[in-house]
């Protein structure tokens, strides 16, 4: 420490409390004493020492081991980064064995009954701490609709599947449950990016029918930037008495549920299983059932939901490594470092298709499905701490200066890279059309993917693929569905058949929808557009050309035979660059130009017409 420092520091310790105190020195325990180089004497900007002091203290609580254990790992992590080690050095890839799930086979079926028996012993938890940067909306990504045709939000979405299985499971909810039992819990990890909108969200649509206790907000925290190798931390340009910061990446979510106390709780409720998932993906809850039977009948204290995987799709790929040494583990390999991983070892061309147009390996989708007891036993010896990585740009080929400051990073699919190599790890593959369809792209970053022959992840692609996952449900339960024609908006074109929206409270497995829709179901047209809520729906012979939408209340159970509806129905028709936002980031809006509505809103039985 220099003497300037000294001086300037000693004369300031008296204007502070001992726990002010105490975080000065655990930053120059650490190195940081730059930070403290231009503090002018006692009785100039002390309250804004005091807000570094506060900001600083904020980041040494969030962190497990406090800041002092960051900028430990931190030093590491650059040293080896400027080292150029490689982090799969003596890993050899190889394909992995998984369970493979053909949705609405005999075996899926099975799979979602032993699924349904386990889901009232489920709590789920959504990551949404992220920017969304890639997509450039200005909101949060759960506000988003996943569709236009009811408008429904992600997070509506989200609550009302998680509901929808609630009311399916209770009969199975675990036998000690007390009043105080909220149901099937939900956790959503927010960040100082998302918190605010995503509470707003929650009490303006009133937790969209979920009990208040029943939602848990945990937020994480950024992590300081680091401006050297020396693990120097940065100021903000424009305020010397504030640490800049970034999100540490989703992998903070396991840290916050074991310090917050939900898997205690959980685990003290009766739960078994902790069922992860991100923002936006409208299809996740069609898949969750399957996987969570599979996550019972096969033993996994962790289960990767997967699809197959497009060569360098920006999703990451579920690969089987063995070490030089004879270790062995089964883990997600990042989109950015497959393909040299690859290069290094056993494919010189990296990261390609097979003869059959997807990559070998499968693609890990973030929908992770825990073991609640062996999870919890974990953190409790790990504190929820994940490997980190950083990722520095340098400004020239000596890797001493960065561009611009960095930070330390982690993911939640790296969780598994902390067990023991006995532990049951594995992996469930669906297919794309019915598990995985998420918004991440911008509709300029849409066109480049699209041009690529890759999936565009957009708004667009989104919602029409929401509506042919219901319509393809549908069809496998044996109804008639017109075939989709192609719809282009944004500069990409998409398949679009008939635009299907099945609420999550009229069905939660295969076996419960065919039971209630499919053979005598007929849509005539791809334009035509069916909406279904309540689950006292059933549709035993219904013709369609045109807009019907059908809605029960709880109670109300509605047959529909002989009905045939032929109208007007909707158009979905471009939008221009005047459009709001929402509806510039697919490129259309529908206009409703007649539509059939059968509402029910007592009990009691119907039937139409
Ligand atoms: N998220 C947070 O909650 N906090 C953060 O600090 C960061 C993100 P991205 P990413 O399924 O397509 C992941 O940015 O990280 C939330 C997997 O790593 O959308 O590029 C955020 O709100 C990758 O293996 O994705 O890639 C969102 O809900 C692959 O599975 C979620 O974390 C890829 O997703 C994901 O954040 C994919």
């Amino acid at each position: 420490m220099s003497m300037s420092i000294t001086n300037s520091l000693s004369a300031n310790r008296g204007i502070f409390t001992a726990d002010e105190n105490a975080m000065i020195d655990k930053l120059l325990g650490c190195g940081q004493d730059h930070l403290f180089s231009s503090w002018p004497a006692p009785g100039t900007d002390d309250d804004d020492k005091r807000r570094f002091l506060a900001q600083a203290a904020v980041c040494d609580a969030g962190y497990p081991g406090g800041i002092a254990q960051y900028v430990a790992n931190a030093k590491k992590l650059l040293q080896d980064s400027k080292e150029g080690v490689n982090p799969f050095d003596g890993w050899t890839p190889a394909v992995p064995d998984g369970i493979v799930v053909e949705y609405a086979s005999k075996e899926h079926v099975e799979l979602e009954s032993e699924g349904m028996r386990e889901v009232g012993s489920a709590a789920f938890v959504l990551v949404a701490g992220g920017l969304g940067e890639r997509l450039g909306y200005s909101g949060i990504k759960v506000e988003l609709p996943c569709e236009r045709s009811t408008d429904s939000c992600y997070l509506q979405l989200y609550i009302q599947s998680i509901l929808a299985l609630q009311q399916r499971s209770a009969g199975e909810m675990p036998a000690h449950r007390s009043a105080k039992d909220v149901g099937i819990p939900l956790a959503i990890m927010t960040s100082d990016d998302t918190h605010a909108k995503t509470l707003d969200l929650l009490e303006r649509n009133d937790y969209f029918g979920a009990k208040k206790e029943q939602v848990t907000l945990v937020k994480q925290e950024k992590v300081p930037c680091l401006t050297n190798n020396d693990a120097h931390l940065a100021l903000k340009d424009a305020d010397p008495y504030a640490l800049q910061t970034k999100p540490h990446g989703h992998g903070d979510v396991h840290a916050l549920l074991h310090t917050s106390g939900l898997l205690d709780r959980w685990s003290a409720a009766g739960k078994k299983w902790v069922v992860f998932f991100q923002d936006t993906n409208s299809l996740v809850f069609r898949v969750v059932p399957g996987a969570l039977g599979v996550s019972k009948q096969k033993g996994f204290v962790f289960n990767s939901l997967c699809v197959p995987r497009k060569a360098k799709e920006a999703i990451g790929a579920i690969t089987e490594l063995t070490h030089t040494d004879g270790r062995k583990m089964t883990v997600n390999v990042e989109y950015n470092q497959l393909d040299p991983l690859l290069r290094a070892t056993i494919n010189k061309d990296g990261d390609v298709n097979n003869d059959k147009g997807v990559s070998p390996f499968p693609g890990n989708i973030n929908q992770l499905i825990v073991s609640l007891e062996e999870y919890k036993t974990q953190l409790a010896k790990t504190g929820g701490q994940i490997e980190e990585f950083v990722n520095p740009k340098y400004k020239d080929a000596s890797k001493t200066a960065f561009k611009s400051p960095t930070r330390l990073e982690c993911m939640m699919q790296d969780y598994p890279k902390s067990l023991d190599a006995s532990a049951c790890v594995g992996f469930t593959v669906f297919d794309n059309w019915v598990g995985y369809s998420p918004v991440k792209n911008s509709p300029a970053d849409g066109v480049g993917k699209f041009e690529g022959g890759n999936p565009t992840h957009t708004a667009t692609s989104g919602e029409m693929e929401f509506y042919g996952c219901a319509a393809k449900v549908l069809e496998l339960a044996g109804a008639e569905m017109a075939a989709p024609v192609d719809f282009s908006a944004n500069d990409i074109v998409v398949p679009s058949g008939p635009k299907v929206v099945l609420h999550p409270s009229f069905a939660c497995t295969f076996e419960e929808l065919k039971g209630k829709a499919g053979k005598g179901l007929k849509v005539t047209s791809a334009s035509s557009a069916l909406i279904v809520e309540g689950a006292g729906v059933k549709i035993e012979s219904l013709e369609l050309d045109g807009a019907l939408v059908i809605k029960a209340c709880p109670g109300a159970f509605v047959t529909v035979k002989n009905l045939k509806v032929s109208n007007k129905g909707w158009r979905f028709e471009k939008c221009g660059a005047d459009a709001p936002e929402i509806d510039r980031l697919r490129g259309f809006v529908i206009e409703k130009d007649e539509t059939e509505e059968l509402v029910f809103d007592q009990p009691g039985a119907y039937t139409v017409p």
